[in-house]
């Protein structure tokens, strides 16, 4: 358990106890204790776990905070917050969390007003029922009600991976509906976004009310928003919506294109239409009144004079620039992917043995991986020292032996919070693959993370930088980080820089993927994982690159292991590097 997740179970005890009305100086010293936790430069879980420390020596920890968080880091369960849980209804639980509101003010709405759902609190606002309450006004009306909208814009959002589990079940939900004639995804889904706010089903069919009856059957909706001719909206259990559009044959391409999006692309695809005197919709391309495209997109771009675009570059960044050079990127993909060089075992947290990690990468066609697992600083993973490093590697240099792929030996090297790897020199020198990586002092200044952060590049034992941003999109901001300085010293010194194929990281993001492209590094794209099955994000990893432009020759792993150990300067040992 990471210190954050501690402070936030710590945190979350608080605004229970003063939803509740407890004595404040309780609520103060969870607050307070969370505050402590988050901002330790160690792990918590370390102190916990070593017997000769107690967490009372920590400042403003009593003995009971501590008897808590150790319960918590030891079980993964407060049973204290559960008995908090069970005293309050779950809807309350959102109002504390709208900005503008806090539990106090929760409290009182919930005593006077009996509120416990976003929507009874919208409604109480708009009537002025809650300016009504002693210690509200008119502001903290509006406060509320654009704090109720963040919240809920906030959660909205659902990994990509997530919506194409629902992508997939949909799709064969709707297969068996009558009279389909095409059916197709658009969408932030089909560009490929990190995250998908609702999912848009277009199918072409001439009746839509077999499609409609269909769509209303599938399983897990809540309610259905509106229905009408062509068009239905859904409202799944899970809060996700489903937009369904019915078109006709002829428009099918169009409204395909125009549901894509993005808007921005639209926008300024309909301003290059009005230049030549088209006009565009989603209906078609048309000249006067008279449709001259729309069946497919790849005729509705062409009527405008436009490649047809791969859905992951229309965002209105470089696409129409590249297009009008005649420049349009071969996209990266899957199957240019030749290895994976970020993955854990049992060895420290990972959930499969190296044998079973090999195998498995076998078995998707890879020809090298790296086994990578934590170094000796981060505790709570197990991570290794050198003395149990060189015994795996040991390991890898028999089973190379025996396996088809190369297995080259690495390490995700720890950079230490006061700067410097986790490793000794000599050691690192042994490694065929370093990748390096913040995991602690994550909330040091933005200028001490980026030196921490250089320093590592420039070691000479250094081949890549893992997450370097550190983000969990949706739960955890990027550290403070100078990514143009970072970048530019990957490029000087031949290192790479980690996209994470983790579907809740990529990390790096599109846009700083494009930053290293536009600067001459390589992107190396990697899912990190943490048993057999990780290995599979590698698609979702590529995806992203595909949204920055990169092709084949922009990322590194599309590489064979000899090329790019021949461009990162690195010297073969004789059982991983000579292969192939
Ligand atoms: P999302 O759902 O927030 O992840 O993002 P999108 O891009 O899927 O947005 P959504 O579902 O609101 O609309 C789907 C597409 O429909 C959008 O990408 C472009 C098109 N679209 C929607 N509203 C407009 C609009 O006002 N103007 C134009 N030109 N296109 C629009
Ligand atoms: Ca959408
Ligand atoms: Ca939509
Ligand atoms: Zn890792």
């Amino acid at each position: 358990m990471t210190n954050d997740q501690v402070a936030d179970v710590l945190d979350q005890v608080a605004d229970l106890l003063e939803f509740e009305g407890a004595n404040p100086f309780r609520i103060r010293a969870y607050r307070g204790g969370s505050r402590v936790v988050r901002e330790l430069t160690e792990s918590v879980a370390a102190i916990v776990a070593d017997g000769s420390r107690k967490l009372t020596d920590l400042p403003g920890i009593g003995k009971d905070l501590a008897e808590k968080i150790t319960t918590l880091i030891e079980t993964g369960r407060l049973p204290f917050l559960d008995e908090l849980l069970a005293r309050i209804p779950e809807s309350v639980l959102s109002l504390l969390r709208i900005p503008g509101l806090g539990p106090k003010k929760a409290a009182v709405l919930y005593r006077e007003l009996e509120i416990v759902s976003l929507e009874q609190l919208r409604a109480a606002c708009e009537s002025g029922a809650v300016r009504a309450l002693k210690g509200f006004a008119a502001k903290t009306e509006e406060a509320i009600l654009a704090g109720i909208d963040l919240a809920a814009s906030a959660n909205e959002r659902i990994y990509w991976s997530k919506a194409e589990d629902i992508v997939n079940a949909l799709l064969t939900h709707m297969r068996s509906a009558k009279g389909i004639s095409q059916m197709e995804i658009a969408g932030s889904f089909r560009r490929g976004r990190e995250t998908v706010g609702d999912l848009d089903l277009l199918v072409d069919a001439e009746n839509s009310a077999p499609v409609m009856d269909r769509f209303a059957e599938f399983e897990g909706i809540a309610d259905i928003i509106a229905r009408g001719d062509t068009k239905m909206s859904v409202r799944l259990k899970s809060g996700l919506s489903i937009d369904l559009r019915v078109v006709p044959a002829e428009s099918f391409g169009a409204a395909w294109q125009y549901f894509t999006g993005s808007k921005a692309h639209n926008v300024h695809l309909r301003g290059m239409a009005k230049k030549q005197k088209l006009k565009i919709n989603e209906y078609g391309v048309f000249r006067d009144e008279k449709q001259i495209a729309g069946t497919s997109e790849a005729e509705v771009y062409a009527a405008l004079g436009l490649p047809h675009f791969p859905p992951e570059l229309r965002e209105d960044r470089q696409e129409f620039q590249w297009a009008a050079e005649g420049d349009l990127p071969e996209l990266v993909q899957l199957s240019d992917i030749r290895g994976d060089l970020h993955m854990h075992t049992t060895a420290t947290d990972g959930k499969n043995s190296l044998e079973e990690m090999v195998e498995a990468a076998e078995n998707r066609g890879l020809s090298y991986i790296a086994i990578t697992d934590h170094s000796q600083r981060v505790t709570m993973a197990h991570g290794l020292d050198p003395e149990r490093l060189l015994v795996q590697w040991n390991h890898i240099d028999k089973l190379n032996k025996d396996v088809k792929i190369d297995v080259l030996k690495g390490i995700e090297c720890d950079i230490l919070e006061k700067g410097g790897l986790d490793l000794p020199d000599d050691i690192l020198a042994q490694a065929d693959y370093v990748i390096c990586s913040i995991h602690y002092g994550q909330n040091q200044s933005q200028s001490q993370i980026t030196e921490r952060m250089i320093e590592a590049i420039e070691h000479p034992h250094t081949t890549a930088i893992a997450h370097p941003t550190g983000r969990l999109i949706g739960r955890r901001k990027p550290y403070a980080i100078d990514l143009a300085a970072v970048i530019s010293s990957a490029v000087d010194h031949k290192k790479l820089l980690e996209l994470n194929a983790n579907p809740a990281r990529l990390d790096l993001d599109d846009i700083t993927c494009a930053a290293v492209k536009a600067e001459g590094g390589l992107v190396v794209i990697s899912t990190d994982a943490h048993k057999t099955t990780g290995l599979n994000s590698m698609r979702y990893g590529v995806l992203q690159a595909r949204r920055a432009g990169l092709t084949k020759s922009d990322v590194a792993n599309t590489r064979t292991w000899k090329q790019l150990r021949k461009y990162l300067g690195r010297a073969g040992t004789k059982k991983s590097g000579g292969k192939k």
